[in-house]
């Protein structure tokens, strides 16, 4: 691998791959005005610390407080909309056999800009569901805004009465069975993996990369700030998503023309 520059690294990394595993973390959503976990909560929320919210014990101890983040979460993501690195992700995945994204996000961008094949390790905001059976619940039917003092009533299902919890993978909580068969399949048989905007630190999803890198796939690492993963990938590009994956779908569209 020459010692050329991050964009003409993955380039050649990218050339002969045909399957190709994309991961995605929060950061792959910054740029669309939706703040990561590390960023510090503004407003209302600014006194919590979201790993302390994003837990069962969270939910059992104040579950409008728990309820109330996830919401006004879920109004956030879908007020935002997908940026110039989901579109990108769109053109690369017409240039591989096969084109995985797993993604640790619950904000549905990448399937809102027209990605096919998406993974959700961590469940999904659009998945309320009852908490004792699962039943589905449509928060776009409830009109509550999320009061000041984090009071919203919880609702409880139509059908079985039970509190309604957002559709996520809490911390503590297993990863859904099939999203993490499918996960492992398709890094377990990729040639080339983009680790996009994780700080690859919260596991198994951490795991992924370093799977792929085992089998013998190039990793590339895309984020402006380096992660336990920057000093062990193929390439570590320290760039925004937004930047970066445009500039590779060019860079490969550019190498095929001539
Ligand atoms: C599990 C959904 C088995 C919810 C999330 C004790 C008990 C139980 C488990 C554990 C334990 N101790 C440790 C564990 C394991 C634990 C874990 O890994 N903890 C970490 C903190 C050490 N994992 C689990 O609990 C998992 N389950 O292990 O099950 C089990 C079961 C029972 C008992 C034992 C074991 C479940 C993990 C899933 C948690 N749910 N999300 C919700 O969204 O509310 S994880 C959540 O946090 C996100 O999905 C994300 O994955 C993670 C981190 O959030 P962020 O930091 O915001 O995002 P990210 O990491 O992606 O970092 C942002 C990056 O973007 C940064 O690097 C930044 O530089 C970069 N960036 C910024 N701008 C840009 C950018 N990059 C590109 N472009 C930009 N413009």
């Amino acid at each position: 691998m020459s010692g050329a520059d991050p964009l003409t690294r993955s380039a050649e990394c990218l050339a002969d791959a045909q399957r190709v595993v994309v991961l995605t973390g929060a950061g792959m959503s910054r740029e669309s005005g939706v703040p990561t976990f590390r960023d510090a909560l503004t407003g209302l929320w600014s006194r919590y610390d979201p790993m302390q919210l994003a837990t069962p014990e969270a939910f059992a101890h104040d579950p409008s407080l728990v309820f109330d983040w996830y919401f006004e979460r879920w109004r956030r993501a879908r007020a935002a909309s997908p940026h110039a690195g989901h579109d990108a992700l769109v053109r690369l995945a017409l240039r591989f056999e096969r084109f995985t994204i797993i993604t640790q996000n619950v904000d549905g961008l990448h399937q809102r800009a027209g990605s096919s094949e998406v993974i959700e390790l961590h469940g999904s905001l659009e998945a309320f569901r009852c908490s004792d059976e699962g039943h589905p619940w449509d928060p776009s039917q409830f009109g509550a805004s999320a009061g000041a003092d984090h009071s919203t009533a919880v609702p409880v299902c139509d059908a079985c009465g039970a509190s309604i919890r957002p559709g996520v993978v809490w911390f503590g909580e297993s990863l859904p069975d099939n999203a993490v068969r499918s996960a492992w399949a398709s890094v377990e048989a990729a040639d080339a993996v983009l680790v996009v905007g994780t700080s690859a630190i919260v596991y198994p999803a951490a795991e992924l990369p370093l799977v792929a890198q085992r089998q013998g796939a190039s990793v590339i690492e895309i984020n402006p700030d380096r992660t336990p993963l920057s000093q062990v990938t193929t390439v570590a590009w320290v760039e925004r998503a937004g930047a970066a994956l445009p500039a590779l779908v060019k860079r490969l569209e550019q190498t095929e023309s001539k």
